[in-house]
């Protein structure tokens, strides 16, 4: 039976010895059941970037991590990785910053991760990569010798070839996702834009659901959205809505409706309309004025990033506009929280919460939505309003779609929800929670070790 060992940006903080695990974690916890390897940077800056690792052990999982010196951290991390590649695959083309040195950092830094793993593993162990900081990472293995099968998921979307055009470099980019044995993406689109790019760039044919054939080299793209483990979820929902915490915010309600809105304080999720589609609903809807909060939990992420930066700020601007305009002593319509909260809090608040909001401008798949489906009360569910550019959307058709560009629509999307008859919540709700059983987190893991092994052998999940 091989070995999976997992490779990512970061390890999980739980196991390098932070407060929690981190959400990858949980979604892998499935296929690193009977153990594993997981390698990634330890989150540390350091004089120079080594593949010297420390190794640690968390539960069945043993774990290897390397610190990165300050001006890696800076060109690979916030540089290549967050400022070039996150903004251009988010569809954010005027946010992208183009840097040489930022393309060099990332090559080095991949092939340090590279020299690290190969001391590591053994020959039949299955290598599965996770997301766009480490496209170069099964070339830089191929150049050191490595030999075993090696899948690569990317977590966020993919664009269309006349995007990626932007990219300097995207043909190399493209060979560097095609040295992998899969690529897995989170939609049918992503997977559809993949096949794209190989005939825009790389000049070969790609059929859809095929392997695609390249340098005598065969990779297999495939769709596999992640998921959640969404019974479990929904028990601690339901534990958690009777914990103190829960009745804290009920009281604090006062017999109004909760909307809520959970994110990482990042662009990409579409906060800016969100607080403006909030303030139009009351402006617009005056009935709800008295009887809703919108609870938005913003946790801060990625606090190097310029444009983050800029964000908070904008933020914590229209917060104030917000509750300036329409607060009552009494009232305070939009609660705003930069910090995270606990998985196990999240879950009560969702099910205390009339609607779900989640409109990011583009996100791979978002985890928030199906969190929010399933920790409802099957009797007398809340109401999701959910990003078109999510790719969630592509599979939860039954929640209320909107345009995360158009504020008022969410509005509108917003007075549908809170006014929605019980019989149609429950309808809606049903088939979503059906759908969020049927691809979980264990079915992800499932099915991307199956691809990797190819169907002949046998896989630890
Ligand atoms: P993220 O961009 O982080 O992930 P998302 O999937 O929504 O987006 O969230 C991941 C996890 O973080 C969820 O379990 C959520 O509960 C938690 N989380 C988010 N905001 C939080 C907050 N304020 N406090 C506490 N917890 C919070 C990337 C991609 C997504 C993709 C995931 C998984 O951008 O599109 O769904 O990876 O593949």
């Amino acid at each position: 039976m091989a070995r999976i060992v997992i490779v990512s940006n970061r390890v999980p903080a739980g196991m390098a010895g932070g407060p929690q695990a981190g959400g990858l974690a949980v979604a892998l916890k499935d296929c690193l059941k009977d153990g594993g390897l997981w390698l990634g940077w330890s989150g540390e800056i350091a004089p120079t970037t080594c593949a010297d690792v420390k190794i640690g052990r968390f539960g069945k999982i043993d774990y290897a991590t390397f610190d990165l010196s300050r001006e890696d951290y800076e060109k690979f991390y916030v540089g290549y990785s967050n400022s070039t590649l996150w903004p251009l695959l988010h569809f954010q083309p005027g946010l992208v910053e183009f840097d040489r040195a930022y393309f060099d950092a990332y090559l080095s830094v991949n092939r340090t991760y590279a020299r690290a793993l190969a001391a590591l593993i053994e020959p039949t162990d299955l290598i599965w990569v996770h997301d766009y900081h480490l496209i170069p990472l099964a070339s830089a293995l191929r150049a050191v010798g490595v030999e075993n099968r090696i899948g690569f998921f990317l977590h966020i979307p993919f664009v269309p070839a006349s995007l990626l055009n932007l990219l300097p470099r995207a043909e190399k980019l493209m060979h560097m996702l095609c040295a992998y044995d899969v690529v897995g993406f989170q939609t049918e689109q992503h997977l559809h834009d993949f096949e794209d790019c190989a005939r825009h760039f790389l000049n070969v044919s790609a059929d859809a659901g095929a392997p695609i054939v390249i340098d005598n080299h065969s990779v297999l793209p495939i769709a596999n959205p992640i998921g959640i483990d969404a019974r479990a979820f929904a028990r601690q929902a339901k534990r958690s809505a009777q914990g103190n915490v829960a009745k804290r915010l009920d009281e604090s309600m006062q017999g109004r409706a909760l909307i809520i809105g959970v994110d990482r304080l990042d662009y990409s999720k579409g906060l800016p309309n969100r607080f403006e589609a909030f303030g139009r609903l009351l402006d617009r809807f005056s009935e709800h004025r008295l009887k809703v909060s919108y609870l938005q939990v913003a946790a801060r992420s990625r606090e190097d990033v310029t444009e983050n930066q800029r964000l908070k700020r904008e933020l914590d601007r229209r917060a104030g506009e917000v509750n300036g305009r329409h607060a009552e002593f009494d009232w305070v319509p939009l609660r705003y929280i930069t910090r995270a909260v606990a998985r196990a809090t999240l879950a009560g608040f969702y099910r205390k919460a009339r609607v779900g909001l989640v409109t990011p401008l583009r996100d791979g798949m978002n985890l928030v939505a199906k969190e929010y489906v399933a920790a409802q009360d099957p009797d007398d569910p809340g109401v999701l309003v959910l990003s078109r550019f999510a790719g969630a959307a592509e599979q939860l058709t039954e929640a209320l779609i909107v345009n995360p560009l158009d504020p008022d629509e969410i509005a509108e999307a917003l007075h549908q929800a809170l006014t929605m008859p019980r019989a149609e919540r429950k309808a809606r709700h049903e088939k979503l929670f059906e759908k969020i059983c049927q691809t979980t987190a264990a079915t992800y893991c499932h099915d991307f070790l199956g691809a990797l092994m190819g169907e002949t052998s046998d896989v630890v999940t």
